[in-house]
């Protein structure tokens, strides 16, 4: 028995740490066996990954040592986590995946999208997530949100324009795949937020 793939994206301070415990407590009511995670990171070596990514007191990173080192964390991450978990029949809900790098390095960073497909049929074969839900707000709200946080990381420190491009991308990746994403406006009540939640996983489970 395989398990399902599940992936929450969007940008900063949307809600997916806050919203991540809510679905997870809407698989473990209907008995599903949930593995959590997130990217980058989810192994040791990809959580070292992680740790350099978002460290901005360092040289600076060169865009495609950005990519290639997203893809390595992902490469480490889907052979010792994700295949083995979803082989065991476990749902997998994992906090950012390769939309983040569509979004981040294709849409932020103006990196070509060829390059970022090519990588992910290298490194994926054929997993792809089953349901994405975008967590989607306004820029100035989500950075308010984020923004009541200590010390902001190198993905934080980047200009306005950057997390709109993000956006954007993010919200052409739904447009062009609304089977899998679902968009949910992230800029109203969390009440509201979870019930739109609620919403897409009462279909989803009926899948
Ligand atoms: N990245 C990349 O570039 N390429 C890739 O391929 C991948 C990642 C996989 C790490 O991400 C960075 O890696 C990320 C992209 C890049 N860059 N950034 N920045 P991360 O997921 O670890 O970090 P993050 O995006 O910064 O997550 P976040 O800032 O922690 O945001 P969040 O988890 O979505 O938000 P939150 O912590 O749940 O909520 C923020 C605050 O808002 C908090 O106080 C909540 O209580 C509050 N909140 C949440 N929802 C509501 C509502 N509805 N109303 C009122 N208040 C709310």
């Amino acid at each position: 028995m395989t398990g399902r793939f599940i992936t929450l994206e969007g940008g900063e301070g949307v809600g997916k740490t806050t919203n991540i415990a809510f679905i997870q407590s809407l698989l473990v009511a209907n008995n599903i066996p949930l593995l959590l995670t997130r990217e980058p990171g989810g192994t040791a070596l990809a959580e070292k990954l992680r740790a350099l990514l978002l460290d901005k007191e360092q040289e600076a990173i060169a865009e495609q040592a950005e990519l290639l080192m997203m893809f390595a964390a992902r490469t480490q991450h889907i052979k010792h986590v994700i295949k083995p978990a979803l082989e065991q029949g476990n749902w997998v809900l994992c906090d950012r995946f390769t939309d983040a790098t569509y979004a981040y390095q294709g849409g932020g960073r103006g990196m070509e999208l060829s390059s970022i497909r090519w990588l992910e049929d290298f490194v994926q074969g054929d997993l792809r997530p089953d349901l994405t839900l975008l967590l989607d707000a306004p820029i100035q709200l989500g950075m308010k949100r984020a923004g009541q946080r200590a010390a902001l990381d190198r993905f934080e420190s980047e200009k306005m324009a950057f997390f709109e491009q993000v956006r954007q991308a993010y919200l052409s990746i739904a447009k062009q795949q609304p089977e899998r994403v679902k968009v949910i406006d992230a800029s109203v009540s969390l009440d509201n937020v979870q019930s739109q939640i609620e919403q897409v996983f009462s279909l989803f489970f009926k899948s």
